[in-house]
C-alpha cells in the first residue's frame, strides 16, 4: 500500500491524536476517560463549531492517557477505553478494557456527493435508545432516524421519522456495557440503526466534516451525566412551572381567560398557568395585543396572578411583513432578517400572511428578539411558549388554507459577518436559537427570576433554555400509550423536563381517554392541557362529573408530590438524571426491562403501569427486582415478577419502591396557596435506604449562592424495628416553620421512639404515623415492632 494512503499518527498534544493521510486526516480527542471525539475531515477544517456543545474539549479536566502504536494500528487507552485507529484506511474501533467492542466501524468514514457516513457494526444483543424526539417505542432497533426539525404530517403517526425537534444523541445497551453517542453536526444527518442492513449502523451527514461523541458507561445514568457535562445542564425551574398548566387554542378573549381561570378555581382544580394562544394578538403580530379583545392586558393579567395564576404567552418566529408595524420596521432598519440568497427578504406565510424571520444565529438578534418581550414582561407575562420554530413556513396564506410543507430557502445566508453559513447548516438549530434568545432577554428583563420557556423545536442542548412539548398528538389511545416511549428516549437524550397535550391536541378525547390521560399527565415533567381550536371543549370538567374527580384528584396528588418532583428537577439539574425514566434506565441489566414501554418511572421511587386501552381494568404489571409497594393498597410486593392488577377508571396503577422516602406537601389550588406544611415522609421500609429532599426558593437564582437547603433522611429496617434518621438540615435557606408528619408503612408498633422519648403516634391502614415540628436538627424515630 503506498504510504500516502496510509494513516500516520502526526501530532500529539496533551488532549488529541492527529492522524493524517494525502487528503484526509482525523482527530481523537480525549475529553475525560469515559469521553472521546472524533473529527474527520478532507479539505474541510477539522471541527467545525458546535453549537449545541457546552464544553469545549480542553475544557475537561487533564488527564493521564497512553497512546502505544504498531505497523497497522495506533490504541489510545485511558483508564476506562480504548480507541483504535487502523493506519491503512482509518477504521476506529472502540473497546472497554475487558476487550469488549462497541461501535466499532465496519467501513471507514468516507466522503461522497452526498456528504459523510460512516458505517459501525451493531453487536448480538444490542439495544438503542434516546434519538430525540421520535414517534414509536421505546427499543429503536431497526429504524432510520433523520435529523431535520419540521411540522410533521401526519401528526405522531407512528410511519414519521423527524418530528419538530431533533436531538442527534443516542444510547447502545450491550451485557455489561453502555455507551452514548452524539453525532455533532447540525446539518441534515440521519443514523440508520440496523434499517438498511440488521448489522450495521450508520451516521450520516451533509456537513463538511464528520464529527461525534463517544462515551462509555456501564449504566444509563453515566450516559445522561455525560450529556449534562457535554450538553449543558438544565437550570432550576420556577417552581410553578411544575404545576398544572391550562390551555388551549381559541381561548379568545380577556374573558374567555378570566371565567377559564375562576371554573379552575370554583372546581377546586389544582392549576398554576394559563396559556394564551395565538388568539391574544393583533392580527397575530408578534408582541402585540388585541385591542378589543384584550383590551387592558396588564389589568387582566393581574387578576389572574392574585388567583395564583401565571400567564404563558405565545410567541411564533414568523414577524408580519407589515411597514407599519413596529417590529417588522425594526428588523428591517438593523437587517436581523433572514435575506434570500441574492439579497432580498426572506418571507413565507404563517399566521399574519406574509412574514419574514429573524435570524437567530446572530447575537445581536438574538439580543433584540429577547428584549422585544418587555411589553409583555411588563404587562406582567411570567412565561413564553415558543411554537413554529422548527421553522415552518405555509405554502399558501393562511387566509387560503395555507398549510405546512417548507421552511426557509436552504442557501438563505445566516450568521454574523465572521460565522456566515447558510440556513442548510443552522436550520435544525432554529428552535434552540429562538428559546435561547428568549430565555436570556426574560433573564435580563427580571434577572433574579427564572425564566420559563416552552418550546416546539429545539435541539440537542436544548434544556439549558426551554422545555420542550412533543407539539400536536392526537386524541388517541395509540397516543396516550406513545407519549410514554416518547418522554422517556427524550429523557435519555438528555432532555429532562418535557411533557404532551394532555388529552390530544386533534380530535376529542372520550371522557374514558380523557381520565386515563390525566392520570399519567400528573406525573410528566411539563404537564398541560392543551387542545385545538374547533375540537369540543377539553378542560378538566368538560367531560362529565366522573372524569373531573378523577383530574382533580390526580392533579391534587401532583401538587402533593410537589417536593418529591422538585428534587427530581434538582436531580435533573445536578446530575443530568431525567425525571420520567424507562425501566431500562434504572434496571439494564434485566432483560425482561429491555424493550419494555408501558411502564416507566417518575424519578427512582415511583413506578407508573398506565392503562393505555379502553375498556380495559386489567393489565400486567413487571415489578423488577427489589421490593415494591402498592399505592393504593400498601401492599408490599416482591419483584421480579409480572402481577396482575386490576385498576378501575379511578385507578392508575402505581407503586413505590421499596425503600422510598416520599416528601409530600399539602393540597394546594396553586404552588404559591401555602408554604409546604406539613412536610409528610412517606416512609416504605425494605433494608436500608436513603433520600434527599431538595428545597428551595422556588423562583429566584439565589440557589447559585447557596440558598438552598437539603434534608437527608434514611430508613434502615430490621425484624424488630424500623429506624428513620432526620440529619440536620444542611444549606442557608430557611424553609417556614413547620411540621412533619411521618407516615411509616409497618406493621402494628409495640413503640415509637423519637430520640429515645416515647412519642403518640397512631396506627391506620397499614402505617404508623406521628408528627413533630421540624427544626431542622437531627432526629431519629424509631418504631419497634
Ligand atoms: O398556535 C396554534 C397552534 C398551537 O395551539 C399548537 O400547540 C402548536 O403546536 N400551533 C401549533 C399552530 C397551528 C397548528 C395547526
Amino acid at each position: 500500500m503506498e504510504h500516502s494512503s496510509m494513516f500516520t499518527l502526526d501530532q500529539r498534544d496533551a488532549r488529541s491524536c492527529l492522524f493524517k493521510r494525502a487528503n484526509q486526516q482525523i482527530r481523537i480527542s480525549i475529553c475525560s476517560e469515559q469521553l472521546i471525539r472524533v473529527c474527520i475531515s478532507n479539505d474541510a477544517p477539522l471541527a467545525r463549531r458546535s453549537w449545541a456543545v457546552n464544553r469545549a474539549d480542553d475544557a475537561w479536566e487533564a488527564l493521564a492517557w497512553s497512546v502505544s502504536e504498531n505497523s497497522d494500528s495506533t490504541r489510545i487507552e485511558t483508564t476506562k477505553l480504548q480507541v483504535n485507529v487502523a493506519h491503512a484506511d482509518g477504521r476506529i474501533t472502540f473497546n472497554n478494557l475487558e476487550q469488549q467492542p462497541f461501535f466499532s466501524d465496519v467501513t471507514p468514514a468516507s466522503y461522497n456527493a452526498d456528504g459523510w457516513v460512516v458505517r459501525k457494526q451493531i453487536y448480538n444483543s444490542e439495544h438503542f435508545y434516546g434519538f430525540g424526539e421520535r414517534t414509536g417505542w421505546l427499543e429503536k432497533t431497526g429504524q432510520h432516524f433523520l435529523n431535520w426539525t419540521l411540522d410533521p404530517e401526519p401528526h405522531h403517526s407512528p410511519r414519521i421519522d423527524n418530528m419538530y425537534a431533533t436531538m442527534p444523541v443516542f444510547m447502545g445497551l450491550q451485557p455489561n456495557l453502555c455507551y452514548g453517542v452524539f453525532f455533532n453536526t447540525s446539518f441534515r444527518s440521519s443514523i440508520d440503526v440496523g434499517a438498511a442492513d440488521a448489522a450495521l449502523l450508520s451516521l450520516k451527514t451533509q456537513g463538511p466534516d464528520l464529527d461525534y461523541y463517544v462515551v462509555l458507561g456501564t449504566t444509563p445514568a453515566e450516559i445522561t451525566a455525560t450529556w449534562r457535562e457535554l450538553l449543558g445542564a438544565m437550570p432550576l425551574p420556577a417552581y410553578w412551572a411544575l404545576g398544572y398548566h391550562q390551555s388551549r387554542w381559541g381561548y379568545d378573549s380577556s374573558m374567555t381567560m378570566q371565567a377559564i381561570a375562576d371554573e379552575l378555581r370554583a372546581r377546586n382544580i389544582p392549576c398554576d398557568a394559563i396559556h394564551f394562544d395565538i388568539d391574544y394578538m393583533d392580527g397575530y403580530r408578534v408582541f402585540t395585543w388585541h385591542p378589543e379583545r384584550f383590551a387592558q392586558p396588564a389589568q387582566l393579567l393581574q387578576n389572574l396572578a392574585r388567583d395564583g395564576f401565571n400567564v404563558v404567552t405565545i410567541i411564533d418566529p414568523g414577524v408580519k411583513t407589515d411597514p407599519n408595524y413596529a417590529v417588522f420596521a425594526e428588523g428591517i432598519a438593523n437587517d436581523y432578517f433572514i435575506k434570500r440568497a441574492d439579497g432580498t427578504l426572506f418571507s413565507g406565510y404563517v399566521w399574519p400572511d406574509d412574514s419574514a424571520f429573524a435570524d437567530f444565529t446572530r447575537a445581536d438578534v438574538r439580543e433584540w428578539w429577547g428584549n422585544l418581550h418587555k411589553k409583555l414582561i411588563d404587562a406582567g407575562v411570567r412565561g413564553i411558549w415558543d411554537d413554529m420554530n422548527e421553522p415552518t413556513v405555509f405554502d399558501r396564506p393562511f387566509s387560503e388554507g395555507g398549510g405546512n410543507g417548507g421552511t426557509i430557502d436552504l442557501n438563505a445566508p445566516q450568521g454574523s459577518a465572521d460565522e456566515r453559513t447558510t440556513h442548510a447548516e443552522v436550520h435544525n438549530l432554529y428552535g434552540l436559537l429562538m428559546a435561547r434568545s428568549t430565555y436570556e432577554g426574560l433573564r435580563q428583563l427580571r434577572p433574579n427570576e427564572r425564566p420559563f420557556v416552552l418550546t416546539r423545536s429545539g435541539f440537542a442542548g436544548l434544556s439549558r433554555w426551554a422545555t420542550l412539548w412533543t407539539g400536536d398528538n392526537s386524541a388517541l389511545w395509540e397516543h396516550l400509550e406513545m407519549m410514554l416511549p416518547q418522554i422517556a428516549n427524550l429523557g435519555l437524550s438528555g432532555i429532562p423536563f418535557v411533557g404532551v397535550d394532555i388529552g390530544g391536541f386533534f380530535g376529542n378525547a372520550s371522557p374514558e381517554l380523557w381520565a386515563r390521560w390525566v392520570q399519567v399527565g400528573a406525573f410528566l415533567p411539563f404537564c398541560r392541557g392543551h387542545s385545538c381550536s374547533g375540537t369540543r371543549p377539553a378542560e378538566p370538567w368538560a367531560f362529565g362529573e366522573r372524569t373531573e374527580a378523577i383530574a382533580r384528584a390526580y392533579l391534587s396528588l401532583r401538587y402533593r408530590l410537589l417536593p418529591y418532583l422538585y428534587t427530581l428537577f434538582y436531580q435533573a439539574s445536578t446530575t443530568g438524571a431525567p425525571i420520567i425514566r424507562p425501566l431500562v434506565y434504572e434496571f439494564a441489566a434485566d432483560p425482561t426491562t429491555h424493550a419494555l414501554h408501558d411502564q416507566v418511572l417518575c424519578g427512582s421511587q415511583l413506578m407508573l403501569a398506565p392503562i393505555v386501552r379502553p375498556g380495559t381494568e386489567y393489565r400486567s404489571v413487571y415489578l423488577p427486582a427489589g421490593e415494591w409497594y402498592d399505592w393504593w393498597t400498601g401492599e408490599r410486593i416482591k419483584g421480579s415478577q409480572h402481577i396482575l392488577v386490576h385498576a378501575p377508571l379511578e385507578r392508575l396503577p402505581l407503586y413505590v419502591r421499596g425503600g422510598a422516602i416520599l416528601t409530600l406537601g399539602p393540597v394546594l389550588n396553586y404552588t404559591s396557596e401555602a408554604p409546604l406544611d406539613p412536610l409528610t415522609l412517606d416512609v416504605y421500609p425494605s433494608g436500608t435506604s436513603e433520600w434527599t429532599l431538595y428545597e428551595d426558593d422556588g423562583i429566584s437564582f439565589d440557589y447559585e449562592q447557596g440558598q438552598a437547603a437539603t434534608t437527608t433522611f434514611s430508613c434502615v429496617e430490621t425484624e424488630q424495628t424500623i429506624t428513620l434518621m432526620i440529619a440536620a438540615r444542611q444549606g442557608s435557606w430557611q424553609p417556614a416553620l413547620r411540621t412533619i408528619v411521618v407516615n411509616l408503612h409497618s406493621l402494628p408498633p409495640k413503640a415509637v421512639l423519637f430520640d429515645t422519648n416515647a412519642i403518640e403516634w397512631v396506627y391506620a391502614e397499614g402505617a404508623t404515623t406521628v408528627s413533630f415540628a421540624d427544626d431542622g436538627l437531627a432526629h431519629t424515630l424509631e418504631v419497634q415492632l
